[in-house]
């Protein structure tokens, strides 16, 4: 196995590219390929000449890339995710060739405004949230780190809905974002593949009394790839997201049509564009759909051959060398049907022995595991995988049934613990557990941050980690500082060159050399105005968005995630009717002015997670209309939370809620993103906050309320929410005042099921037990800000604490532990 010979890379200068170069570029695209000129062009035209013409840098760099990949046979690794959330390339693109300063000045001359054009680009919102995002920044990495890997995803028509708010509720309208095509994928026809589903399976007898068996498919569809290309910082290398997309094949199958498994097959046939429609929308839950098992066996299946035939180009029939060639890493259970799809391969195409094929998938295969909630862990009823995919199905019997024996060698006669780990779990319906798949086929398994690695062995696979002692693994998640500082943060970027070099976005770790600086007060000073400057532009941004004013000399508190009772955005608006009724109560109550800012989707049929945005909006609503409050106290829910806003947001945030039920959320990556760009924490002991907060230092931290094993005790004896609602007189006041009509005139008890979930419905994330603890942290804050020096020192701290989290440092973890990959050099 390759070693890995990873070297800390210097920055490479840019491309050799001028600016009257990029003048010229941008126009003859504007002439020759959209058809207009100086005059007519709109900023969507000028937006687009302008990806033509960094698109071109860009594909002469693809192309040097996969020539070097080629001729050196690289061992790759190949990114399995059913989710890139992308968002926007060109800044980023712009960013990593080096290029983006003098693009900006050639449309000056040409008197257009970059960050104008900037704004035409729609999301590529191919994703929910964390995971979606954390693949994006992943696939940076190795793009900036010189390794050999490819994205394999789904060409999704429709991405995550657009979030409207009407009268404070979420409404959801479909996401076009290619309804004017994008500039940045290229079609490979020449690489379509097609995917076989439904039908059924024939066991024959070989001459040598081999059993061999054969699927005859009900159904073709057919995949087609679009490669987005990944450009790493530096401009070096340029890899490959591929994304399938789905169509209906020709094909009609005589064979199956004539022994009768033809059936459906017709209206099959009319259905396969919809395979890729539209990205299911759930984030943490399992959707449990027929349609979604065929995504995700479609993109998988499509993604296998595409690795074989490059494979086979190589190394012809000879699969010896296969696990040294690829490594596929499996982002979630969602492609875990690739396991049983590869095993088909081997065995029934290749002809290889059970044992063989056994031995090279499972040393293909890595899997990570990014929760622990139940809801999440995926389960496919055996009946719908039999229809959809009978040889897999008889495949999987067949792992389990060898797997089984392992099991009873390990204990003899335990059929309890036999039931607990058999990837079929029995019942009324016989269910397929993904989980269980994909961590017996895998080599190595992973959690995102120490403590959830530590609860995925402790309580989710405890028993695979004593059979398999040094399978599970942990490898903390991390972002991309290109995009979450260096892009997103251009004056605190460039303040940060100024101070200590400009090589930080690849070595953020050097971000430690700003510490010496945090009691300058030069540096404060400095780093406080580029906050204020970013929370005007904010402030800019939410008035047009909203209509809504906000003091940027206010505390800008943000909490941007998916809304989930976990993530408990409720506990932050519980809060803040806490702070109202103080100032009620109190006009002059002593408050430091603050506005607090969501942003959150709430998946469509989640109806609680609903409720809650829309509690925030009423609430959000009084507030903001009380005069005798506003000056103190603001309300902010942005729509269309996405990474485009995010890009916003961040850096304008002085205060970061990660604010979890401490064990539920698996890492966090938010919680980076805000730390780095000078926010300041107040979150739980939960995910990744515990390295943050590990690495920052705790008096820069704002940690509170029950523990890992405080919430593991308090639900053993038996929690009980109206404890907390009779013995703390406040807490009592504000829910009751959820069942007034105060927020919602005329309609008395329209947020009365946010207060029955909190009591009657048991409270199952703990917001009234970490209400008091919360209420005192914040509080704790607002002293805090008041200190103005200290708060400059705690923000710079924070910044600079946070080179453990660049998703560089995430990748090298994955290369040196269970990759084994080396970095490849790009010819020029
Ligand atoms: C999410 C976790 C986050 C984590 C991201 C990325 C899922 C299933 N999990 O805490 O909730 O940061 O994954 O690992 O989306």
């Amino acid at each position: 196995m390759p070693k890995s010979t990873l070297k800390s890379k210097a920055l490479a200068e840019p491309v050799n590219f001028n600016k009257s170069d990029i003048k010229d570029a941008i126009v003859r695209h504007l002439h020759c390929s959209l058809g207009t000129d100086e005059n007519k062009a709109n900023n969507h035209a000028w937006w687009k000449a302008a990806c033509a013409a960094v698109q071109e840098q860009v594909l002469e760099r693809l192309r040097r890339t996969q020539k070097s990949h080629y001729l050196n046979d690289t061992r790759a690794v190949h990114y399995f995710s059913a989710e890139f959330l992308m968002g926007r390339l060109m800044s980023n693109n712009l960013h990593n060739l080096g290029l983006f300063e003098i693009t900006d000045q050639a449309l000056q001359e040409l008197g257009v405004s970059l960050t104008d054009i900037m704004e035409e680009e729609p999301d590529m919102a191919l994703g929910n949230g964390g995971l979606g995002r954390l693949a994006a920044c992943f696939i940076d990495s190795l793009a900036t780190m010189e390794l050999p890997a490819v994205g394999y995803g789904i060409h999704y028509e429709h991405g995550l809905f657009r979030q409207e708010i009407k009268n404070g509720a979420q409404i959801e309208r479909p996401d076009s974002w290619r309804d004017y095509g994008n500039p940045w994928e290229i079609c490979r026809p020449e690489s379509i593949q097609e995917v076989s589903l439904y039908g059924y399976v024939e066991t024959k007898y070989g001459e040598n009394g081999r059993i061999q068996k054969e699927w005859h498919p009900g159904s073709i569809v057919k995949g087609i790839p679009w490669d987005i290309p990944v450009v790493g910082f530096g401009g070096k290398t340029v890899n490959v997201l591929r994304l399938w997309e789905s169509q209906a094949s020709n094909y009609f199958n005589w064979d199956v049509f004539n022994a009768g498994g033809y059936v459906d097959a017709q209206s099959e046939n009319v259905q396969a564009e919809t395979i890729s429609k539209v990205l299911y929308p759930n984030d943490e839950t399992e959707a449990g759909k027929e349609l979604r098992l065929i995504q995700q066996y479609f993109f998988c299946a499509c993604s296998l051959k595409d690795i074989i035939r490059r494979y086979k180009r190589a190394h012809g029939d000879d699969w010896s060398r296969f696990s040294d060639q690829v490594v596929i890493q499996l982002n979630d259970t969602h492609p875990a049907i690739a396991i049983p799809e590869l095993m088909r391969i081997l065995v029934d195409r290749a002809e290889l022995g059970w044992d063989d094929a056994w031995e090279i998938c499972s040393k293909t295969f890595a899997y990570t595991n990014h929760t622990l909630l139940p809801e999440a862990l995926e389960k496919w009823p055996a009946r719908m995988i039999e229809k959809i995919l009978p040889r897999h199905l008889e495949i999987i019997y067949e792992i389990n049934f060898r797997f089984m024996a392992e099991v009873e060698k390990m204990w003899p006669g335990d059929n309890k613990i036999k039931q607990k780990l058999s990837i079929i779990e029995e019942g009324n319906q016989k269910m397929v557990r993904m989980g269980n798949l994909s961590v017996i086929g895998s080599f190595a398994v992973n959690g995102v941050a120490e403590i959830h690695s530590k609860l995925v062995k402790k309580n989710l696979f405890p028993e695979f980690d004593q059979m398999w002692p040094d399978k599970l693994t942990n490898v903390t998640n991390g972002i991309t500082p290109r995009r979450w500082l260096k892009a997103c943060n251009p004056d605190l970027s460039a303040l940060i060159d100024k101070k200590i070099g400009n090589d930080w976005p690849v070595k953020l770790e050097k971000l430690n050399d700003l510490v010496k600086f945090a009691d300058e007060a030069k540096f404060q000073k400095d780093f406080m105005k580029i906050k204020l400057k970013n929370k005007v532009a904010l402030a800019k941004e939410v008035k047009s968005l909203t209509g809504i004013e906000i003091d940027p000399k206010a505390i800008f508190d943000v909490q941007i995630k998916r809304l989930h009772e976990y993530k408990r955005q409720h506990l932050n608006l519980l809060h803040i009717m806490a702070l109202y009724r103080r100032l009620l109560e109190n006009p002059s109550y002593d408050m430091e002015p603050r506005v607090f800012i969501f942003g959150a989707k709430a998946a469509p049929g989640y109806k609680l997670a609903k409720d809650i945005i829309y509690a925030i909006n009423m609430v959000a609503e009084r507030i903001n209309n009380d005069e005798r409050v506003n000056k103190k106290l603001k309300v902010v829910f942005l729509p269309n939370y996405r990474v485009s806003l995010a890009e916003k947001m961040i850096p304008a945030a002085d205060v970061s809620e990660q604010i979890s039920t401490a064990g539920k959320e698996a890492s966090g990556t938010g919680n980076m993103k805000l730390s780095l760009n000078g926010a300041l924490t107040i979150g739980t002991m939960d995910g990744a906050n515990i390295e943050i907060a590990e690495e920052v230092g705790e008096e820069n931290i704002f940690i509170f309320g029950l523990t890992v094993e405080e919430v593991d005790k308090l639900h053993a004896q038996g929690y009980n929410p109206y404890d907390y609602y009779y013995n703390n007189a406040e807490l009592k006041a504000i829910l009751d005042w959820l069942e007034t009509d105060y927020f919602t005139p005329g309609k008395p008890g329209a947020l009365s099921s946010l207060k029955y979930s909190l009591l009657d419905g048991g409270d199952p994330y703990l917001v009234l037990a970490d209400f008091d603890a919360y209420s005192k942290a914040q509080h704790k804050v607002d002293l805090a800000y008041r200190d103005t020096k200290n708060w400059a020192r705690m923000a710079i701290l924070n910044c600079a604490r946070m080179g453990k989290f660049t998703s560089d440092r995430s990748i090298r973890d994955y290369v040196e532990r269970i990759w084994k990959l080396d970095a490849c050099k790009v010819d020029e």
